[in-house]
């Protein structure tokens, strides 16, 4: 319709211009047609253009607008198909979750009961463990004051024998020192041994030589002592000397006369100097002489054992 209308446009527009010339000037007619044929041409090659150019614009405004669509309902599928796809594994995965849930809901409950009896076997096992502990606390203290007596008497027996010990270790060495004495010549009495010497020396030089021998020179201090050496026919030496200070009788050991036995007059302090004592007068009970120190005579000496 609107080409109809156009086709008819050209004559209008021929009319106006051709009375537009017939205003502006006085041309002749064959030529005022031709240029009324020529501007109808031209203005109809324009009109062509247009159209065309609305043509295909129209036509791929269509095409644009199909893709468009396309690609829209494309998109609008596959998003379907993501979301359908998403809620079936939403919906496996709540089935599996609920599953689970349940699975747990029935281990729990089953733990729970097994926790119920394994707390109540632990209970009781404690229980006995405390009865069979405080049973064997007793028993423990028991045993433990029994091992403390059994320590203490294995010590004593320990001690006693560590004595017994040192005590056979004296006498074998007493025994020996017997031994050795005895072969030497030595004569026992009460506790103790005696020396009598073969040969004659100063009462100093017989007191060294009985102290050489691990003795001294005899210390008469019982009424026994004094009857043994009534047994040696001899003038000996004993241990006893007023040298120190005149009068004042002391044995070798320092301590001073207490019972004596001096023969009748004695001591006398004959020559003006007798200072040392000797058993001499052997044949009565009170033998003993005061002399000069410097004589030669035989000696006697003691050594005291071990009662
Ligand atoms: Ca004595
Ligand atoms: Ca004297
Ligand atoms: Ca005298």
């Amino acid at each position: 319709m609107e080409m109809v209308v156009l086709e008819n446009e050209p004559e209008v527009l021929m009319e106006n211009i051709s009375n537009k010339g017939n205003r502006d000037t006085s041309a002749a007619p064959g030529l005022k047609l031709y240029r009324c044929v020529a501007v109808s041409f031209g203005l109809l090659c324009i009109i062509q253009v247009a159209l065309n150019i609305s043509l295909r614009l129209s036509l791929d405004y269509e095409a644009g607008t199909k893709n468009l669509t396309e690609e829209r309902d494309e998109l609008k599928g596959k998003l379907n198909d993501y979301i359908s796809g998403n809620e079936a594994k939403i919906k496996t995965l709540t089935g599996e979750r609920d599953e689970l849930k349940r699975r747990l809901d029935v281990l729990i409950s089953g733990n729970e009961g097994k926790i119920k009896t394994l707390t109540g076997e632990r209970d009781e096992l404690k229980r006995r463990l405390d009865v069979l502990i405080s049973g064997h606390g007793a028993e423990i203290k028991t045993l433990t004051g029994e091992r403390g007596e059994l320590r203490r008497r294995l010590d004593e027996s320990q001690s006693q024998q560590n004595a017994l010990i040192r005590e056979r270790d004296e006498l074998k060495r007493t025994l020996n020192d017997f031994d050795q004495l005895f072969q030497k010549g030595w004569e026992y009495f009460h506790s103790s041994f005696y020396y009598i010497s073969s040969t004659e020396k100063t009462w100093q030089e017989s007191r060294d030589d009985c102290v050489s021998r691990g003795a001294n020179l005899m210390i008469i201090d019982s009424q026994e002592e004094q009857d043994f050496t009534r047994r040696f026919p001899k003038r000996m030496w004993i241990g006893l000397t007023d040298r120190a200070q005149e009068g004042t009788w002391r044995w070798v050991d320092g301590t001073l006369l207490q019972r004596s036995y001096w023969y009748s007059g004695e001591p006398n302090d004959e020559w003006g100097e007798e200072d040392c004592a000797e058993i001499n007068y052997k044949d009565v009970e009170n033998s003993w002489n005061d002399m000069p120190c410097d004589r030669q005579i035989h000696w006697i000496c003691e050594k005291k054992m071990a009662p």
